[in-house]
């Protein structure tokens, strides 16, 4: 079981507590897309994908970003329970989706980034590690089910 300090379980929900997820889900997905370019064979459905402009004006995967930031608030909720909370979302992405699980790390790699931007300076090291550790959990309980 994962152990959290009254610490980072403090800086977590202030990280999200002042996210816009509006801005940030649809930026940290649209990076993701860009960057890691073949993880754009999930969403040959999206339409328009050719280049970075077009993904980061997409509206599907602005609004799949979000959705995706808001999956993030079931960690959050249920911060030592992290594993089983995702059980269901693990076996969606494993079976059906047939996500690669090491894209979950680069998505949180790019929340991350996305995230470490907006906060500037008040994305101490303290901070980012939390967040990371936060993620890294996240991932893990999402790759679960390929086991
Ligand atoms: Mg996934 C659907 C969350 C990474 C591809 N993803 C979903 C859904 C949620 C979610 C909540 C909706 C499930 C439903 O409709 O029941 N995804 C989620 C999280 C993370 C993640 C929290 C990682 C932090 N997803 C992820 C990655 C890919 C991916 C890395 C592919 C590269 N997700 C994916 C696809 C769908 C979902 C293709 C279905 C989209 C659709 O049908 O509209």
């Amino acid at each position: 079981m994962v152990v959290w300090s009254d610490n980072e379980r403090a800086i977590i929900n202030s990280i999200f507590s002042g996210l816009d997820y509006e801005e940030v889900g649809p930026s940290a997905l649209g990076r993701c897309l860009v960057v890691y370019p073949w993880t754009k064979r999930h969403f040959t459905n999206f339409g328009n994908l050719s280049n970075a402009a077009a993904i980061q004006g997409n509206p599907k995967v602005a609004a799949h970003g979000i959705k995706v930031l808001h999956g993030l608030d079931m960690a959050l909720k249920n911060m030592d329970n992290i594993k089983a909370t995702y059980a269901d979302l693990s076996v969606l992405h494993s079976e059906k989706l047939h996500v690669d699980p090491d894209n979950f790390r680069v998505l949180s790699d790019c929340l991350t980034i996305v995230v470490a931007a907006r906060m500037g300076n008040a994305f101490t090291p303290e901070t980012q590690a939390a967040f990371q550790k936060f993620l890294a959990v996240v991932v893990s309980a999402l790759g679960k089910q390929y086991h």
